[in-house]
């Protein structure tokens, strides 16, 4: 029975994923190891998500090296799954192929900020990914010790890739946020889209000008500051991010470089 019941999600996972049915003929066998397939294409654009799948292709396509795949699939069962179940927006399929990848990239269960800035450099190679890497690093490590737990990063991915619209503004305003005080400020906004542009790199990422950065945070920062004090609360970035359009749509740029 519950061999049925794993085919039928995992024909609606592929069928989301790609807007196609499977090439006829093809035919699956069921329970055998399969390549994390992901039900938006949003996430596929994720370079967290990206890392952690090319560490779990396989390099070619024979069955044996399946087979190794299949084992060690059952060997790596994340702790506390049911939980993280409920706590993500992931199904328990995802959950245990982003596991897979994440054991093997960080056999010790935890990510340093190191990781984060080889994870980055890799995908933006024409930049400087460095700072962002810090930032974005620190914006996963909630509890600030220099790590991040396997648990915190699939929660994390979770709300960035599929949660609602405030749950992604919360988690963008924490990463803004720099020192955690619970304010942004004018510097802690240039600071993260200078990050953001230094990683892109001046040459290859279009319309980007010198001045390109700080323009884009006085505007943002005239609109967010609603009551002229100087910092921007999370109250008043929800707020401003909500009703104006253009913040929304640059939001996708920071959507883009997750
Ligand atoms: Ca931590
Ligand atoms: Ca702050
Ligand atoms: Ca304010």
């Amino acid at each position: 029975m519950q061999q049925a019941d794993e085919k039928m999600v995992d024909g609606g996972l592929l069928g989301d994923a790609n807007g196609v049915e499977p090439a006829p003929g093809r035919v699956k066998s069921s329970g055998k190891w399969q390549k994390p397939r992901f039900s938006r294409k949003a996430l596929m654009k994720c370079c967290l998500v990206k890392w952690i799948i090319a560490s779990t292709q396989p390099q070619d396509k024979d069955d044996s090296s399946d087979s190794d795949l299949e084992l060690s699939t059952v060997r790596h069962q994340p702790e506390g799954l049911d939980q993280l179940q409920a706590q993500t927006k992931f199904t328990r399929k995802e959950l245990q192929s982003l596991y897979r990848g994440f054991k093997n990239e960080c056999p010790s269960g935890l990510v340093d900020e190191e990781t984060f800035k080889t994870i980055y450099s890799q995908f933006f190679p024409q930049g400087d990914a460095s700072t962002y890497a810090h930032f974005l690093f620190n914006a996963f490590d909630l509890d600030r010790n220099g790590s991040i737990r396997f648990e915190d990063f699939v929660i994390g991915l979770s709300v960035l890739l599929r949660g609602s619209v405030t749950e992604k503004l919360n988690w963008a305003f924490n990463l803004y946020d720099i020192n955690k005080d619970g304010y942004i400020t004018k510097e802690e906004m240039l600071a993260i889209m200078k990050s953001i542009y230094d990683m892109m790199g001046r040459y290859t990422y279009p319309c980007v000008k010198d001045d390109a950065p700080s323009e884009h945070v006085d505007k943002f920062f005239q609109k967010m500051d609603r009551n002229r004090d100087g910092v921007v609360t999370i109250e008043e970035f929800i707020e401003t991010c909500q009703k104006d359009e253009n913040i929304m749509n640059s939001m996708q740029l920071f959507e883009n470089v997750i």
